[in-house]
């Protein structure tokens, strides 16, 4: 093919829209990617006639099925669950399980995708997958989610495999669902293998894992600082989120010498304008995990905090800004309000929090933004970093995987500047992120040939 007869980026992206109608989520994952991606490749004419990115934005499969359940009252209940297979060229599908009801094709298509990115950036063998249910475990008693995700599981399992497809949690999806599932998946197969991350540390799983996420996104923000000469120490920072990933997120803000003083869930945020201390964010996670509260509660406990109903936290002033709890939670007016409050840094706890028009603001006011697919992938790193300790049958000191995962940061961190070092001292952590992660999968496909 000659090189004119390339698609142009208008024209990739018609296909894209065309091939996935309905699917917003999906199309804008890989616009955000595209939009770096057409530059890079430009005069890179293997990735053109090898059609690598065509190939990237078209899972290898996506499954879904039906999920069976009884609730208490005995009435049977049916959910759809998916598994998205996304690409496999540097390790096996390795991604989470989300249960919420907003969970449908396109959201876990545009996971997987991300997830193809990030898994590279960690620098760890392994692809990119997604899976999750439309299941809404709130309100559900714990023998219902039992039963939910043994139901789950027992489609799944022929789909996963610790050399295949490698699940993990994700909303809705923490310790307690992980085992679950395994116990089921050991139950059907008779089999201890690693087919899941995040697991109990009685049955394989590791040291730091539920902090990675959260910890790795503050590492990443301290790493953008330390390019600028600052720290976070004495900053204000603004975070959604109230589950695992914003509590950990606002623990290691205070270990680091911050502020956090919001935190959020579906239905509103709090303001504590005196700041999050370690004790009120242990006061947190237990109330949302063991108690499955609300976040409005936060101010009945702690006084001279505020609760500001079915509101985004983006509006109150800060220093740096962590989005933690979904995707489009953070808009073009938001980013544009936290731009104006002097905000200096975001880093994307949560997966494509920021919708592309408050990407573009961040990008035009040149503030350090750190995409989710690099700020977030702490959480998957110390998944694979599980799975090799499970291969090995050892266990890790904490120690030794706290540094391991501040190393992993760097390193994606450095990667980002390596693609993303635009003159001027500013650098696009997107366009990094999107091409350093593109080009360690790109390379490995070029080399299987047109599979
Ligand atoms: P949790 O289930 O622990 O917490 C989710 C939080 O987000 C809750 O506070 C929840 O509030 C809030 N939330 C969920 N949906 C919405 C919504 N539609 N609008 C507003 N708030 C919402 O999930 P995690 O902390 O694990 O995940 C949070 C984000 O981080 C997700 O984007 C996830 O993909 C990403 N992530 C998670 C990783 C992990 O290791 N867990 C790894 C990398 C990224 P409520 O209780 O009201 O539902
Ligand atoms: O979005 C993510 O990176 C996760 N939910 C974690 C995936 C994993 O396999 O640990």
């Amino acid at each position: 093919m000659a090189i004119t007869d390339h698609v142009d980026f208008n024209g990739f992206m018609e296909g894209v829209k065309r091939r996935n109608p309905h699917q917003p989520e999906f199309v804008q994952a890989v616009q955000e990617v595209a939009e770096d991606i057409f530059a890079f490749i430009q005069d890179k004419e293997e990735y053109h006639e090898q059609q690598i990115l065509r190939r990237i934005a078209e899972p290898d499969r996506v499954v879904s099925f039906r999920v069976c359940w009884e609730d208490d009252n005995g009435n049977i209940r049916v959910q759809r669950g998916y598994r998205v297979q996304n690409n496999n060229a540097i390790g096996p599908y390795k991604g989470g399980i989300r249960f919420h009801p907003s969970v449908n094709e396109s959201v876990l298509k545009f996971l997987a995708f991300e997830q193809t990115f990030k898994n590279a950036l960690t620098g760890l063998p392994m692809g990119g997958g997604k899976g999750g249910s439309n299941f809404n475990p709130k309100g559900k008693s714990v023998r219902e989610i039992m039963r939910f995700c043994q139901s789950f599981m027992t489609e799944l399992y022929r789909h996963i495999g610790a050399d295949v497809d490698v699940p993990a949690g994700d909303i809705g999806v923490g310790g307690r669902e992980i085992g679950y599932m395994f116990g089921q998946y050991k139950r059907i197969t008779n089999q201890f293998t690693v087919v899941l991350t995040g697991k109990g540390l009685e049955y394989g799983g590791s040291l730091i894992r539920p902090e990675a996420t959260g910890y790795g996104a503050v590492y990443f923000l301290a790493n953008m600082l330390a390019v600028k000469d600052m720290t976070l120490e004495g900053k204000t920072a603004v975070i959604s989120g109230s589950g695992n990933v914003a509590t950990h997120a606002a623990e290691k803000v205070v270990h680091l010498g911050g502020k956090p003083v919001t935190l959020s869930d579906s239905a509103g945020f709090i303001h504590d304008p005196e700041g999050l201390t370690l004790e009120k964010i242990d006061w947190v996670k237990k109330h949302k995990t063991y108690r499955r509260g609300r976040i409005a509660d936060y101010c009945d406990e702690f006084k001279g905090a505020t609760y500001h109903e079915g509101k985004t936290p983006w509006g109150v002033a800060c220093d740096v800004a962590l989005p933690c709890a979904t995707q489009n939670e953070l808009l073009g007016d938001d980013a544009r309000t936290l731009v104006a409050n002097g905000c200096i840094g975001v880093s994307e706890g949560a997966n494509m929090p920021t919708n592309l028009e408050g990407v573009h603001v961040f990008k035009d006011a040149r503030i350090l933004f750190a995409p989710g697919k690099a700020a977030n992938a702490g959480g998957v790193a110390v998944s694979g970093l599980e799975m090799s300790q499970n291969s090995e049958r050892r266990s890790w000191s904490e120690t030794e995987l706290q540094q391991m995962l501040k190393d992993i940061m760097s390193g994606i961190h450095s990667n980002c500047l390596t693609y993303g070092e635009m003159g001027g001292g500013y650098v696009d952590y997107v366009k990094g992120a999107n091409i350093a992660g593109f080009k360690k999968v790109a390379d490995a496909m070029l080399a299987f040939g047109v599979v």
